[in-house]
């Protein structure tokens, strides 16, 4: 219903692709997509820095601090070198097929090696930093529910290859309830070759992926549990920069860089542009943001290669002590199978006395699918399971007062019962975590730079005709599409007939804004500013005050705006609150 977290994956268009090159010199608030699809909210200042390395040598490919197999640079084939892949006429039906199935395009995947090499995407940097002799023993957990056969097996190999064996402690594999054939008996045989080194798992019921990482981190043994995707490929000396920064201080979580592998052509490109840092943010709705880091953030480093703090991460790839994990309650039990536990986990470590970091010499690729192919399972649940699962975190970690944000931002669960979160709150009250305002405003200040506080809702839900059946719709289209609203049949199910207009005039659908557009009405990315033009009189005229005109139905089922006229039927609308629950 283009209200659902990560699942609304808006992908790359060409221009998009563009725009990545371009973003220097861009220089209006319309965020930017990354190869990961994330918005990135605000173009980069670019820095440059002289970068003194002092006496050290570059070491050795082998050697601890740039690990990489020995005979990595000689491999030749399809995809070598992060190359993408052609996919002929011929195999296009079979890999549209297996796209709806995967999610991504496996012909393509099935040509290239599992142990194919990938660009080095580090800063140059990276090859110069040494690290502890000594460090904890990693578990790498890898949970998949009906993944494809290359992609799964090639995220086996790559945690293989590109980590120091006596620091891959193993490989933990937990399957949540897989029905496809092939990750049966095959993959029984596949992990045996391995000699014990790689451990599978295997969930008697569908668990969603929270509780069956939890459930990985139980069956792990090593002194660090790192979690990655089922479909990842590990660059060189990916490993050794996460468990140091452990080494160092058992309570930071350690988030890799996270490259694009390309869904369609498998194409391995760098996240962002060289110098270029980020780290993770919200709006208030808890869609995952990526924003340039603060300069505040920036001065406590004397390299851009040196990790530096987050608020939060995309949730997936990312490594941690393995008691501490423990310690902190795992993930929240009640969270559902996919979706908030990236704000959870983070929140909770942040606000109970830990913190999450982010590792520019680690770097890890990722599949980014073009759809989700996968269903939610049995679990049912009145509200999506993703918004169930941020009103358990909001509920748990927010303070009264922005909460109140939260239901601003989606006021149709506003009231929703959470199931039980004594627990939580308990844990929250023995370990003295401090408040979330101490976290937006300390650690998380680029929140508020980017997505202020949101004003009252006037009003909220359907836009339906004062006197007819006919409500406004978006049709799904994107911001930045062009296209225009309509009005249809009234279906009272909310999606895109959901509006909400705050008290200063900012019309919004989830989290874009509505702008008239010519003669028409249009999806835009929202100002920072959160205020608007609409005003809805009692009357029933729905005024776009800066231009003085007003929102009509045509017959045709068209929205148009046209100079108000206060005895027009069709100029009357209502706005009809709209809960699912
Ligand atoms: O019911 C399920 N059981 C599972 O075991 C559903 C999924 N899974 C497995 C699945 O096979 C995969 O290995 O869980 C893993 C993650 O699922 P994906 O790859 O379908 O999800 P995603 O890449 O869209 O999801 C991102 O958001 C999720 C929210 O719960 C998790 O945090 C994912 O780990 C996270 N992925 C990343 O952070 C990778 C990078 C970027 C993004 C976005
Ligand atoms: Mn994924």
């Amino acid at each position: 219903d283009g209200q659902i977290g990560r699942t609304e994956k808006d992908f790359l268009s060409n221009q998009d692709k563009q725009n990545i090159h371009m973003y220097k010199g861009h220089s209006s608030l319309r965020p930017i997509k990354a190869p990961n699809g994330v918005d990135i909210v605000q173009e980069e200042d670019t820095i440059h820095k002289d970068h003194h390395y002092g006496p050290r040598q570059v070491m050795k490919p082998g050697e601890l601090g740039n690990f990489e197999p020995r005979d990595y640079k000689i491999h030749t084939g399809p995809g070598e070198g992060g190359q993408p892949i052609y996919t002929s006429m011929e195999e296009k039906m079979a890999a549209d097929r297996s796209l709806r199935e995967f999610g991504f395009n496996m012909i393509a995947s099935d040509k290239i090696a599992m142990d194919r090499t990938i660009p080095d995407t580090r800063m140059d940097e990276c090859k110069y930093w040494h690290y502890p002799e000594k460090l904890p023993t990693a578990s790498v957990i890898i949970v998949f529910h009906n993944e494809g056969w290359s992609t799964l097996v090639r995220t086996v190999h790559s945690v293989i290859n590109m980590s120091p064996p006596h620091l891959l402690h193993e490989v933990v594999m937990v399957d949540d309830f897989s029905s496809k054939v092939h990750l049966k008996q095959k993959l029984d045989d596949y992990v045996k070759q391995f000699d014990g080194k790689v451990k599978l798992y295997r969930n008697k019921e569908r668990l969603g992926l929270i509780r069956t990482r939890t459930l990985g981190a139980d069956y792990s043994t090593g002194d660090v549990i790192v979690f990655l995707d089922a479909h990842c490929e590990c660059n060189r000396n990916w490993l050794v920069p996460l468990l140091a920064r452990i080494a160092y201080d058992r309570t930071i979580l350690a988030v890799p860089f996270i490259d694009g592998i390309d869904w369609d052509n498998f194409r391995y490109s760098p996240v962002y542009q060289p110098g270029q840092l980020f780290r993770g943010i919200f709006e208030w709705g808890f869609l995952y943001k990526e924003n340039s880091v603060p300069q505040k953030e920036r001065n406590k480093h004397q390299y851009t290669s040196e990790p530096y703090w987050s608020p939060t991460h995309a949730g997936g790839l990312f490594a941690m002590d393995r008691k501490y994990f423990f310690e902190l309650g795992a993930y929240d039990p009640g969270l559902l199978i996919w979706g908030g536990e990236n704000f959870e986990l983070s929140f909770k470590i942040w606000q109970c006395g830990g913190s999450v970091e982010w590792v520019p010499c680690s770097r890890v690729g990722h599949v980014y699918r073009n759809s989700m192919p996968y269903g939610f399972g049995n679990v049912q649940s009145k509200i999506p399971i993703t918004l169930a699962n941020y009103m358990r975190v909001v509920e748990v970690w927010l303070d009264d007062e922005y909460k109140e944000y939260f239901y601003t931002r989606e006021p149709a669960v506003r009231g929703f019962p959470v199931s039980n979160i004594t627990k939580q709150l308990e844990f929250k009250k023995t370990h003295n975590c401090k408040s979330f305002k101490w976290f937006i405003e300390n650690i998380a200040y680029d929140v508020l730079e980017k997505f202020p506080y949101p004003p009252r809702n006037r009003a909220w839900g359907e836009i339906k005709q004062k006197h007819g059946t006919m409500c406004w719709d978006t049709k799904g289209q994107r911001a930045g599409g062009g296209g225009y609203l309509d009005v249809t049949p009234c279906h009272h199910l909310g999606g895109n007939q959901m509006f909400r207009l705050n008290v200063a005039g900012q019309m919004a659908v989830g989290e874009r804004c509505i702008e008239k557009s010519g003669e028409g009405v249009t999806i835009v990315f929202c100002p920072v500013d959160p205020s608007g033009p609409w005003e809805l009189a009692d009357n029933g005229l729905l005024h776009h005050t800066k231009s003085g005109t007003c929102a009509e139905a045509t017959g045709q089922g068209k929205l148009l705006m046209r100079p108000c006229v206060a005895s027009k039927e069709s100029q009357k609308w209502e706005i009809n609150e709209i809960r699912t629950w």
